[in-house]
């Protein structure tokens, strides 16, 4: 943390300006050596100048400079952005002079470690700005960007106190019996209880940060023949999948992204179910089908209109059963020989009628996927991503055991040692007290900063 870091900032790649940033005590002096200023240099005030190549005695671009003085900055140390022709020689040429006058180049994620380190923010904090660069949506910016304000944090926090509160509560007896505090240890198991009911709540939003960060998994399933390949092709507006009318034409699956006013949804088209297989890649597209169902957030169930329900149908509805889904009848410019009511008898779920071939009623349907699948934005802006989902189910299982152990009639001193381990838990979450090797390598896996 001594040095100094540098790094462009701006993508590679060309474009009408890049920036490259520097943190650290040495910041502005180093960044005084290849930027040549039109004026006096004052923090959070951009400064125009020419940049300056002193091994070579010559300028080579003009740019803007601005200064945050330390701790008013991203990193909270002394920093310096300085903003270039978006030529990615020119940016790498100002890395290499602040190298060459004693910056180091940033490891990927190194800004934002330092900010962490620095408290300017924590660990979810921290994992919201990787996840906000890297949502594939803009519902999913948005929910990164609340988490970045402090969602999940805030709620970490709290049920940290209620935890501390109630092992203080237990701590204080088992130091100061003479004083006759009893407690009333139904009390502990029921704010138990309760923290737990939270924490589960919070599990439960796993699923939803993964959909709208990565993209709501849905699998077109039906038996060969039914379109399912059109259907596919026709919501990505291209020829993406072989569609032919022989059936059994799609054999391995094909997985593509299409955003619903601003949720990403991740479409997969998969081999027809066929209750005869006429070969092993047919049975293993199959094998492959029922694996893509299961881990599916949702079906689109398809039928041809023009032929009627049978038991393939039937029996693929089995599989499907406690997934939620919906029911696409396809072929409609075909003469109709399927009614609502034998679609009713496949499951529950919603009915939307289109054609694939004619590009019809598709709006109807995206529109329904929608309301089906990306919940209303009335719910709360936060989620949990895969790193603290698994230190919430281990603060819950000391605080199961926590109450098992009241249940039990054990001392509690060990009940007060369970409850500080769900502490721990959530403080890992917050990063309060991870070893710098763990931080690191969260920190490492972040794209910005490189
Ligand atoms: N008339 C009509 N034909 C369609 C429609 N959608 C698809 N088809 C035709 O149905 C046949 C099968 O279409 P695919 O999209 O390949 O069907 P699939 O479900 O992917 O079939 P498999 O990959 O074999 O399981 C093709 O000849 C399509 O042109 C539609 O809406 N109307
Ligand atoms: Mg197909």
């Amino acid at each position: 943390m001594d040095d100094t870091i540098v790094a462009p900032s701006t993508p590679q790649g060309k474009g009408a300006i890049a920036m490259v940033r520097l943190s650290g005590d040495q910041a502005l002096s180093i960044a005084k050596r290849l930027f040549k200023p039109a004026g006096k240099i004052l923090p959070r005030k951009a400064t125009y100048g020419k940049l300056y190549d002193f091994e070579e005695g010559s300028f080579f671009d003009e740019g803007i400079l601005i200064y945050y003085k330390a701790p008013n900055s991203y990193t909270g140390e002394e920093m310096v952005e300085i903003t270039c022709h978006g030529n990615p020689i020119v940016a790498w040429r100002i890395v290499e002079l602040a190298i060459k006058s004693g910056a180091r180049q940033a490891n990927p994620g190194e800004f934002t470690y330092r900010a962490f380190l620095n408290g300017k923010m924590d660990l979810p904090r921290a994992e919201a700005v990787e996840e906000l660069v890297e949502a594939q949506s803009y519902r999913g910016v948005k929910l990164s960007f609340s988490q970045l304000e402090g969602g999940l944090s805030k709620r970490i926090e709290t049920l940290r106190e209620e935890l501390l509160n109630l092992a203080i509560l237990l701590e204080t007896e088992i130091e100061f019996p003479e004083e006759g505090i009893s407690i009333d240890l139904k009390e502990v198991e029921k704010a138990l209880k309760n923290t737990k009911e939270k924490i589960n709540s919070l599990i439960a939003l796993f699923d939803r940060g993964r959909q709208f960060l990565e993209g709501i998994k849905l699998v077109l399933v039906g038996k060969p023949n039914v379109g399912k390949s059109s259907l596919f092709n026709a919501l990505l507006e291209e020829e993406r999948a072989i569609v032919t009318e022989i059936p059994g034409t799609t054999r391995d699956f094909l997985r593509e992204r299409i955003i619903v006013k601003g949720v990403p949804f991740l479409i997969t088209d998969t081999a027809g179910m066929n209750p005869r297989p006429s070969d092993e890649i047919e049975k293993e597209g199959m094998r492959r089908a029922l694996k893509l169902i299961e881990e599916a957030d949702g079906v689109l169930f398809l039928l041809d209109a023009s032929s009627p329900i049978d038991e393939s149908d039937r029996a693929l509805a089995e599989i499907v059963s406690n997934k939620r889904k919906v029911f696409v009848l396809n072929k409609i410019d075909l003469k109709k020989v399927i009614s609502e009511e034998d679609i009713k008898k496949l499951g529950n779920g919603h009915i939307i009628k289109i054609s694939a071939k004619k590009r019809e009623n598709l709006e109807e349907l995206t529109e329904t996927l929608w309301k089906c699948f990306s919940g209303t934005s009335t719910q709360e802006e936060i989620y949990v991503n895969s790193r603290q989902k698994a230190f919430l189910e281990g603060a819950l299982s000391h605080i199961e055991k926590a109450s098992e152990m009241i249940r039990n009639h054990e001392t509690e001193e060990i009940v007060a040692e369970e409850i500080r381990g769900a502490i721990k838990s959530l403080e890992e979450i917050l990063g309060k007290i991870s070893s710098e090797e763990i931080l690191k390598n969260i920190f490492s896996r972040f794209c910005i900063g490189k």
